[in-house]
């Protein structure tokens, strides 16, 4: 076929729509979350809720991780029952009514229904979105990891003007105008895939992958309601003995959380479908997971520890806290041309998976490390300059670009046959774990011991960093031949 078809950017037409779908959905999410801390802390004199800092960073953190937990349902909703097309347009459908409620001012009810709301439409949005990408290449299409690369930049885009739009609005007019901006973003992002994607997306994202079989349906009704009920009894449990309250379900959920990974591993490591090199690979990952839940989890509290920061410590001027959240995805734009040209420049000599993986760690530590500094320095009752913050997310987006697009490309090269879609989600998963581990130790974070806090979390990654350098021989060998 000679006729020239029109592309974005050389590639299908489709990536456009993906690409603006996530990037609104994104601005959603990020724009939402730059200023959702200080809507509940604030006083409520301050258009706040007045909620308690410890318990309004814990519900930060479980939230981010339940988001990513949902994954699980997103996939399986798209692989068996409706497909990725639909399964997307009804997440991004719940997304928007997520921040619709908070642009209400409704208080407590309103901000638990969004939280709701938000975790189970991101589930079914974000993992599907993301798989339709790899699905418009053809599997020996070498456009497939620059697609990705596009992608990501549109990932990074919206969440790089969202905390500026929807965090100036919110922080200098109202909290619920500012999630209303959140919500219309949203609204943008539906209309851009509903329009361009009927065209550009292909009629099988429509249908089911793997369609459940009636014969399925009993043995899976029965373990949801099984799972269901174990969890209403342990809440009446918890009832019982007086102990039902915020912090403790909290607890619960991060319990959960870290269960699933766990269980996801047991499960492809002894099913009889992974065959025995299957095997070694998943105990490959093992590793590359631990490091990814301790990167994770510091990349993640930069939108909670380094927020509090930003809003008590920081010397702001007319400088915004919320706006302290745009550096992250900042420098990842910043940095991505430079390690694209370093990866080529290096070509087959470049660190495998495991040495990077290892760097990233040490480099995330010391970005903690780092804000350890100025409190060490001058005490921690004063304001510092933003520098320390800035300084902090130049180092762990170093520390990003070196686990992040590297364990998302390890994640599917690892992946035993039979569980490709699982391994996928592995990948959230290692997110959800990390935020379900923040939900509990944010807690110990309060400005008196803030240089105890940094340099603990910090050392203790820069300690797994080393011990990674250690185990890297031994975990290329497990992976034969794919790092
Ligand atoms: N920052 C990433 C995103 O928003 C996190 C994800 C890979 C868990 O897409």
């Amino acid at each position: 076929d000679t006729k020239k078809e029109k592309t974005f950017m050389g590639h299908p037409r489709g990536l456009a729509t993906l690409f603006f779908t996530e990037m609104w959905e994104r601005f959603s999410y990020y724009g939402m979350r730059a200023i959702l801390l200080f809507y509940m802390i604030y006083k409520i004199s301050e258009g706040g809720l007045g909620m308690n800092p410890v318990l309004g960073a814990s519900i930060m953190s479980i939230y981010g991780s339940l988001v990513y937990l949902s994954s699980v349902l997103g996939g399986f909703l798209s692989d068996r029952i409706w497909g990725a097309w639909r399964t997307v347009f009804i997440g991004g459908i719940f997304i928007m009514f997520g921040h619709i409620a908070l642009a209400i001012p409704a208080g407590q009810t309103a901000l638990f229904l969004s939280i709701a709301l938000i975790i189970i439409g991101t589930g079914l949005l974000k993992p599907n979105v993301s798989e339709m990408v790899g699905s418009l290449y053809t599997p020996g299409d070498v456009r497939r990891d620059s697609g990705f690369s596009i992608f990501v930049f549109g990932i990074n885009l919206g969440a790089f003007v969202a905390p500026l739009l929807v965090g100036t609005v919110g922080q200098n007019y109202s909290f619920h105008v500012g999630f209303s901006l959140a919500a219309f973003g949203m609204a943008i992002g539906l209309i851009v895939y509903w329009i361009t994607g009927h065209k550009y997306l292909s009629k099988e994202t429509h249908y089911p992958s793997d369609p459940i079989q009636p014969e399925e349906m009993k043995p899976l009704t029965i373990k949801v309601a099984f799972g269901i009920i174990a969890l209403a009894l342990v809440f009446v449990l918890m009832n019982l003995f007086g102990a039902l309250n915020l912090i403790n379900i909290i607890l619960v959920l991060s319990i959960i959380a870290v269960a699933v990974p766990v269980a996801y591993f047991i499960m492809m490591l002894t099913s009889r479908k992974t065959n025995k090199q299957e095997r070694s690979r998943v105990l490959a990952y093992i590793p590359l997971f631990l490091a990814a839940v301790l990167f994770w989890s510091i990349e993640e509290q930069g939108s909670v520890v380094l927020a509090l920061f930003a809003s008590n410590r920081t010397d702001l001027g007319w400088f915004k806290a919320s706006w302290f959240q745009s550096l992250n995805p900042l420098f990842i734009m910043l940095y991505t041309p430079f390690f694209a040209w370093l990866w080529v420049k290096w070509g087959k000599k470049q660190p495998k998976t495991p040495s990077k993986f290892a760097t990233g760690l040490i480099f995330a530590g010391l970005s903690f490390v780092l804000m350890a500094v100025p409190g060490a320095l001058f005490g921690t009752a004063g304001k510092v300059s933003a520098l320390w913050l800035i300084g902090s997310w130049a180092i762990v987006e170093i520390a990003e670009l070196l686990i992040s697009p590297v364990g998302l490309s390890a994640t599917t090269k690892l992946a035993p046959k039979a569980f490709k879609s699982q391994m996928m989600s592995m990948w959230f998963l290692s997110d959800a774990a990390a935020s379900a581990i923040n939900a509990q130790i944010v807690r110990f974070y309060t400005p008196g011991n803030e240089v105890g806090y940094y340099a603990i979390v910090g050392g203790i990654t820069i300690a797994f960093g080393i011990l990674l350098f250690f185990g890297v021989k031994k975990i290329n060998v497990l992976m034969e031949g794919v790092g």
